[in-house]
């Protein structure tokens, strides 16, 4: 990884993803490590897992965790976006705490069946669309190999990006949107890797590169909390946005914000 706050962009533009480490101090990390651990548990039905085995993810926007989403305003994390974004920006959706307990998942790398996706396929081309959003997930704890952790064939979302120009792929992967080591994926460099990372660093992805959680094998959860910002549009289209904004984050943690939090989400 890169040594400069800079140069994440352009790892973050040529693999599809990009790890900062140290932005939040161990003190901190624990301290949202501890808030994960108690409001996420296993079954609880404020959070759901879907087909993801033991990764249970809060359901949002009607539940929050306001002391976790707040991290969004701590200046290393801001000053990260800053560079990942081209001019002022906004926090668009209720921050995601997800925890991964031990447990099946979507396959690991030890045992060769992991299985990737992409979430769904965009229309307009990935250099274009750089440096207008910043999905940016925080780790509470370190996320060790066979830990849970997403896993990403890095720069697939270029071959992605090819791929899906062919009606006849784009039409099967709509349907199953789903990538094997088996598959025969022609000039795919399949060589996923583990998002590994210590508590309190963060990593950015791409939806279009092909990537998914993975079983954790250890017997610590992953904890982690995902939090999508994109740039702000034209006045118009920030007021447009200030209309829809109970349909993106919990009304009740919009209630209990302070200015800061209201400027970040866009409210003030
Ligand atoms: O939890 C993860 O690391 C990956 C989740 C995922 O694949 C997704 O949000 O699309």
């Amino acid at each position: 990884m890169p040594k400069n706050i800079t140069d994440y962009r352009q790892h973050f533009i040529d693999h599809s993803y990009a790890i900062v480490e140290n932005v939040l101090t161990t003190e901190q990390a624990r301290e949202g490590a501890a808030v994960l651990q108690d409001r996420i548990r296993p079954q609880c039905p404020e959070s759901y897992a879907h087909i993801w085995g033991t990764r249970r993810q809060l359901k949002t926007p009607q539940h929050s965790i306001p002391e976790i989403a707040r991290w969004a305003l701590h200046p290393k994390l801001l000053l990260l976006v800053s560079h990942m974004i081209d001019g002022p920006f906004r926090l668009n959706t209720e921050p995601i705490p997800i925890v991964t307990f031990p447990g099946k998942v979507c396959g690991c790398l030890k045992n060769g069946d992991w299985r990737g996706h992409t979430d769904g396929f965009s229309d307009s081309p990935f250099l274009g669309r750089e440096g207008r959003f910043a999905n940016l997930w925080l780790t509470f704890a370190d996320i060790e190999p066979t830990g849970g952790a997403m896993t990403v064939i890095p720069g697939s979302h270029y071959w992605i990006e090819t791929a899906v120009a062919t009606p006849q792929f784009r039409a099967e992967k709509e349907n199953n949107n789903s990538y094997t080591a088996e598959e025969n994926l022609d000039g795919l460099d399949w060589n996923p890797q583990e998002v590994t990372l210590q508590a309190g660093g963060v990593f950015f992805y791409e939806g279009q590169v092909i990537h998914s959680a993975s079983d954790n094998l250890l017997p610590q959860p992953r904890l982690v909390c995902a939090y999508t910002f994109i740039q702000k549009g034209e006045p118009e289209e920030e007021i447009n946005a200030r209309q829809t904004i109970y349909q993106r984050f919990n009304a009740e943690h919009l209630n209990v914000m302070d200015d800061q939090m209201k400027q970040l989400v866009g409210l003030i």
